[in-house]
């Protein structure tokens, strides 16, 4: 799905600002910020802790010069489900919380007439929603010890209630949380640009257009020259001597392909770069490259996961202070507008599904009982379909941290036929791979076919807490394993909660020295196995989470606060990938 763009001939409307909104049909309407998660933004314990319905409420415009124009509706992301009604009709639904999608209401508006939006949210999570909900279960760090009689009365109670119990460690942020635009085509328009760029200066350009008419494009560079020009919906045309997209300290060197199509046009940046794995190597444009960088969430105050461009364009300027060159937009699709952001600045992007948690414990197999798949393959495709163009994504991961140990057949039937699917349909054929929970590797039998191994690794904090030298012991053992395996591996998460302003002379668990020595010693272990090519510390910045006794003011992991101060650990990174760089 396009991007929204402005241009000669589109226009767009952003729809944001202060809705009507309310978490009951019965409550009066209240006022609230739109794009936002709704969680944080008042003083009621009720918006933080909801469980179902809620619905915002706006006035939709349609300006008379819109007439004659195909107008859109686009919303970038409503978490988790939604309901669009215009004038009390039902306009459109969509399932999933993390991609965009749209609604044309050209025949259902007139310009110069005004209606009523009204957008029913649920952020209900469950087996069948991603991330995923334990229906039933226990909270994800609860400690709700079965067989106590009234322990076990009180979950009953809360089912009946309602409450939302995430098997996932993130605040499940929910409500219009990216923006809401109205936009408009002529009524003959490009519905789609798939760019296929080659590091020789090759690029082929497929373009899918609704109604009739001819299609031109120009390649223009970034001064805005045409470097090359072609005509027709499958059009192969050539650069000469092309500048490539590299990460910085490179040149991110962004080309875009305008596209015109009748009265229609279009302009789609891209890069030359390519992406490639040879043995145990990671290959950019030709060249075997180390990825460091933290994983993040999209966690701000106040906004929650809702979209923050000053903060994306604050935490790119503290990646590249970090002498970072990647980031893994963990554990879901990020806004598209941070994407485009990463093509700009040079940084690579490992980019997930919303796919977190699938797992119920050693008891219940949840490929066989979960009724997830056909929806997975769709928001995969849908992923794939939307950020295929960006030069800065150079992997797909098919999810986090799913069972792969109690039932691995299972778990392999899952996930191989996603994997050969996000092949088929990556149109740049990236590289992929799944991110492995810390657990009994030698049963997994899923990772180990992935194009790139990711592991989330915790010994000495979560295993072995506190103790590193024995820590090392382990990690060296579970290195050695996939040493043999002889595929490119990435520590996609490893990491240690610590409270800002908290030290030790000697380091203990959650002071700041003890951050820093653990992630000493996790290197003395990597640094020696060249097939290691990457390492994600877990998290870039202390983030949101529910409440629960493992937890205290949110995740603690962050190499920053939450609001972007750095610890003792983010100077300690930003020294060690400043010596990358020699
Ligand atoms: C990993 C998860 C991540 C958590 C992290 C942690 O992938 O979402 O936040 O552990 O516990 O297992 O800090």
């Amino acid at each position: 799905m396009l991007y929204p763009r402005m241009n000669a001939a589109r226009t767009l409307i952003d729809l944001g600002g202060i809705w009507d909104f309310r978490l009951d049909s019965r409550d009066p309407w209240q006022t609230i910020a739109v794009p936002a998660s709704y969680n944080d933004q008042k003083a009621d314990r009720r918006f933080r802790s909801h469980v179902g319905l809620a619905w915002y409420r706006t006035q939709l415009v349609i300006p008379s010069l819109l007439e004659g124009q195909r107008r859109v509706l686009r919303f970038d992301a409503v978490t988790h489900d939604a309901q669009v009604y215009l004038d009390g009709q039902l306009l459109c639904s969509h399932r999933g919380g993390f991609l965009p999608f749209e609604a044309d209401i050209t025949d259902r508006t007139e310009a110069g007439r005004t209606y009523e939006l009204l957008i029913q949210v649920d952020n209900r999570i469950s087996h069948s929603t991603l991330p995923v909900g334990n229906e039933g279960g226990t909270a994800f760090f609860g400690s709700d010890n079965p067989g106590i009689p009234s322990v076990e009365a009180g979950k009953l109670r809360q089912q009946e209630i309602g409450v939302n119990l995430p098997n996932f460690d993130f605040f499940n942020y929910a409500g219009i949380t990216r923006p809401v635009r109205l936009y408009t085509t002529p009524h003959a328009y490009i519905r789609d640009v798939t760019l296929i760029p080659d590091v020789s200066g090759t690029v082929r350009v497929i373009t899918s257009v609704c109604g009739s008419g001819d299609i031109h494009i120009d390649i223009l560079d970034a001064q805005g020259h045409i470097a090359a020009a072609g005509d027709g919906a499958d059009c192969t045309m050539h650069v000469s001597n092309p500048r490539l997209w590299e990460p910085r300290p490179g040149t991110p060197y962004l080309y875009s392909a305008r596209i015109s199509f009748g009265e229609d046009l279009y302009e789609q940046p891209f890069g030359f770069r390519s992406v490639e794995i040879r043995g145990h190597e990671f290959l950019l444009n030709g060249k075997p490259i180390h990825l460091h960088g933290p994983c993040k969430h999209e966690d701000t105050p106040f906004h929650g996961r809702g979209l923050d461009v000053c903060a994306n364009v604050t935490d790119i300027s503290l990646y590249h202070w970090l002498n970072a060159n990647v980031l893994r937009m963990s554990h879901y699709p990020y806004a598209e507008e941070m994407y485009d952001l990463c093509d700009r600045e040079g940084i690579l992007v490992i980019d997930e599904t919303p796919a977190v948690g699938i797992g119920a414990g050693d008891k219940v197999d949840p490929y066989k009982t979960f009724p997830l798949f056909e929806y997975h393959k769709e928001v995969l495709a849908d992923m794939i379909a939307r950020d295929k163009n960006h030069p800065c994504v150079i992997l797909w991961s098919l999810g986090n941290e799913p069972d792969t140990e109690h039932f691995p057949q299972s778990a392999y039937d899952y996930w191989k036929p996603l994997y050969d699917l996000a092949h088929a349909l990556d149109p740049q054929n990236r590289p992929v791979t799944l991110v492995c929970c810390q657990n009994d590797y030698t049963k997994d039998l899923i990772t180990r076919t992935m194009d790139v191994v990711c592991i989330n690794r915790y010994y000495g904090w979560y295993n072995l807490s506190g103790d590193l030298d024995t820590a090392k012991y382990a990690w060296n053992i579970e290195l050695d394993f996939w040493q043999e395996i002889d595929k490119p591996l990435i520590l996609s998460e490893y990491g240690a909660d610590t409270v800002n302003g908290l030290h030790g002379v000697v380091p203990e668990m959650f002071t700041e020295e003890f951050q820093v020595e653990y992630y000493e010693a996790v290197h003395e272990c990597l640094d020696a196995r060249p097939f290691v090519i990457g390492e994600l510390p877990w998290n870039f910045a202390d983030f949101g989470t529910q409440q629960g006794p493992m937890r205290s003011g949110g995740n603690r992991k962050g190499l920053f606060t939450r609001d972007r101060k750095p610890k003792m650990a983010a100077h300690y990174f930003r020294r060690r990938w400043n010596d990358f760089k020699k």
